[in-house]
C-alpha cells in the first residue's frame, strides 16, 4: 500500500484514573470486597467528551499491580464506549496502558504509563473542598494526542471519513 505523503493526522484522547474512598453515604462498600480495600477506582482510555475512538484504537491492555487477581486485562473496543476497568483496592501503583491500533493502520502497539492516585496529596484547600462536594473523588486525567504520520491510504480514508 501507499502512504499519504506529507500528512499528519492528530486524534485527541484522554486517559487516567478516578478513585473514590468507600464511605457509608457517598460510596458504600459492596458486599464481598476485602476488609483492607479502602477505595473503588477506574482506569480508562476514551475520546474527548466520549467521542468514539474505536475506528483507530482496537483494544487496550491494562497491566495492573501484581497483587490484583488477573492483573493483565485486555479490553476490546466497543463503539462509543470508553476502554476501562473498575477495581477496588488499598494502594497506589503505576499502570501500564498498551494501545493496540486497528490493523489498517499497520502501527505497532504503544505503551503509556499512568500512576493510580487514591489520595489528594498536594491539592489546595479549595481543590479539596471541591472534591468533598464530589464524593471525595480523586481525579487524575491526562490529555494526549495520537499522531498518525503519513498513514497508509486505506487508513487515511478511515481516519478522515468520520
Ligand atoms: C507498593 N504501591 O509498592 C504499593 C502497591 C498495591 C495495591 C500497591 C490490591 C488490591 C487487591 C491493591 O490495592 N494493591 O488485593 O485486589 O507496595
Amino acid at each position: 500500500g501507499k502512504r499519504v505523503k506529507g500528512v499528519q493526522i492528530f486524534r485527541p484522547f484522554v486517559y487516567g484514573t478516578t478513585a473514590q474512598p468507600f464511605d457509608e453515604k457517598t460510596n458504600p462498600k459492596p458486599p464481598g470486597i476485602p476488609d483492607d480495600h479502602t477505595h473503588s477506582w477506574t482506569v480508562f482510555v476514551k475520546g474527548i467528551d466520549d467521542v468514539d475512538i474505536t475506528y483507530w484504537l482496537r483494544r487496550v491492555q491494562f497491566k495492573l499491580h501484581e497483587s490484583i487477581p488477573n492483573h493483565v486485562r485486555m479490553i476490546e473496543g466497543e463503539k462509543g464506549k470508553p476502554f476501562q476497568i473498575h477495581e477496588t483496592g488499598w494502594g497506589e501503583f503505576e499502570i501500564a496502558i498498551k494501545l493496540y491500533y486497528v490493523p489498517e493502520s499497520a502501527e505497532k502497539p504503544q505503551t503509556l504509563y499512568h500512576h493510580l492516585r487514591l489520595h489528594p496529596y498536594g491539592r489546595t484547600e479549595a481543590e479539596k473542598e471541591a472534591m468533598r462536594l464530589n464524593g471525595n473523588q480523586v481525579i487524575s486525567w491526562a490529555y494526549e494526542e495520537q499522531i498518525f504520520n503519513e498513514p497508509y491510504e486505506p487508513f487515511y480514508e478511515i481516519l478522515t471519513s468520520g
